[in-house]
């Protein structure tokens, strides 16, 4: 016997809207993640949504006998609800009502590790309740069953200071996530400075970003092998992590791993999350992670593009991996164009992945042969780092150094060019 907390879930079906079917599933999973069973599921066809009720109001009502019958604790919308809305619903039916934003919210809440994902969700939070003051009141009031009507202007000068010490709250949490930002920034300056391309995987929660970036760590990271956290949930990850990956033929990059995407990711979150997803707007490639098993997955990779869209990471390449193939008939190993079908887990394709990868990240590299002063030992060790190195020879002049590097590196240092791969 489960002694989870028992929800119903809700949902309009506006114009029959083509992924109506996902959105609920979705949802149910979002419920799931937040500790509540799913005891049961209600969904209405609609034309628009009701500005009072969400849904018609014969049918809010309708759902008062199941509640008592299933012993629902908790009834789950399917969209973001108006402070309006929530109250009038709540006053109906008398129960705790969250919708698809605070239930997001609170499962961000719950999985929040890092300080900085913590302050993140902490804002967007108080920022969802500020315009719901009100009504959260009016349903505490119900409960404590009757300071009611009298205490009406008492209680409109308590919601007013409430607001403003709320709204004081979030500009304190700003300030302070700025301040962790600004060290984030020089992080990046200084990777940015190292040269090295930046590959961040972005994806539907869940797909196996984090798994991902843990084998090609394990199999590619040379010193730099500290794992990040894989797990079977949705949002496992809140932050972002960067690791070092070298390739076989000594060319590296760095890959980052961060938050997953899911529809509809609430507005506040996003813009709370503007720092951390810094990374996925920086990068140089995005690996598009997919999971191939899932029936939803053409549902799953819209939503990622239209969430890249929305944080601002545009005209940046992107390789789509497909992964979990092993739970799949597919064939891996298995390369069509731009698409890798791989097992992160298992193993299978990482290879092949990363060798995408380098022919993405690496093509506007250049075969270039430098004859470098003694003196200039610092372009040297600069080529060494950051350019893959074919040949190395002393001259009486200097150091010949063959290698393929950044055309930027070449430009940089261009009057120690001796020979120059031609297109
Ligand atoms: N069968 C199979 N399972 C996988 C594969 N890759 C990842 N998984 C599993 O999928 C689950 C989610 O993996 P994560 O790597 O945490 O996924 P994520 O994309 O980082 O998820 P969020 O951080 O929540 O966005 C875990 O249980 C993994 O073991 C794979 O190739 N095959
Ligand atoms: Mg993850």
């Amino acid at each position: 016997m489960s002694n989870k907390h028992k929800a119903l879930i809700v949902g309009v079906n506006l114009n029959s809207r083509s992924n109506f079917e996902e959105s609920m599933e979705e949802l149910k999973n979002l419920t799931e993640a937040c500790d509540y069973q799913v005891a049961g599921r209600m969904e209405q066809n609609l034309k628009s949504i009701h500005p009072a009720f969400y849904m018609g109001t014969g049918k809010v009502q309708e759902l008062k006998p199941f509640l008592e019958e299933l012993e629902i604790d908790v009834v789950v919308f399917n969209d973001e609800l108006s402070s309006m809305q929530l109250k009038n619903i709540e006053k109906v039916l008398d129960t705790i009502v969250l919708d698809r934003t605070s239930l997001i919210l609170e499962i961000f809440a719950k999985r929040a590790k890092t300080k900085e994902a913590r302050l993140q969700v902490d804002v967007a939070q108080l920022q969802y309740l500020l315009p719901r003051l009100a009504g959260a009141y009016e349903a505490l009031g119900r409960q404590g069953g009757g300071a009611g009507l009298k205490n009406r202007g008492a209680g409109e000068k308590k919601i007013e200071l409430d607001r403003r010490r709320i709204e004081d709250q979030i500009t304190d949490l700003q300030k302070r996530l700025k301040e962790i930002s600004k060290k984030r920034e020089v992080q990046r300056k200084r990777r940015a400075k190292s040269g090295l391309p930046m590959v961040a995987l972005v994806g539907y929660t869940n797909a196996g970003k984090s798994t991902l970036m843990n084998e090609a760590v394990e199999m590619y990271g040379g010193a730099d092998s500290k794992k990040v956290w894989v797990k079977d949930m949705l949002f496992a990850t809140l932050d972002t992590s960067t690791r070092k990956i070298e390739l076989p033929n000594q060319k590296s990059f760095l890959l980052s791993d961060t938050v997953g995407f899911v529809s509809n990711l609430p507005h506040n979150l996003i813009k709370a999350f503007h720092s951390t997803l810094e990374e996925v707007r920086e990068a140089d490639l995005l690996l598009h992670v997919i999971d191939i098993s899932n029936p939803d997955y053409r549902e799953q990779m819209k939503i990622t593009e239209d969430t890249l869209q929305k944080i601002g990471a545009v005209d940046i390449p992107i390789l789509d991996v497909y992964n979990k193939a092993d739970l799949t008939d597919i064939e891996i190993p298995l390369m069509i164009e731009d698409k890798v079908y791989i097992s992160a887990k298992e193993q299978v394709g990482m290879d092949i992945l990363m060798e995408a990868i380098e022919r993405k990240v690496f093509k506007d590299y250049k075969k270039v042969t430098f004859l470098i002063p003694f003196d200039e030992g610092d372009v040297v060790s600069h080529l060494n780092k950051h350019a893959t190195v074919r040949g190395q020879e002393y001259k009486p002049e200097g150091t010949l150094l063959e290698v393929e590097c950044k055309v930027q590196d070449c430009e940089k240092y261009r009057k120690y060019i001796v020979a120059e791969e031609t297109e």
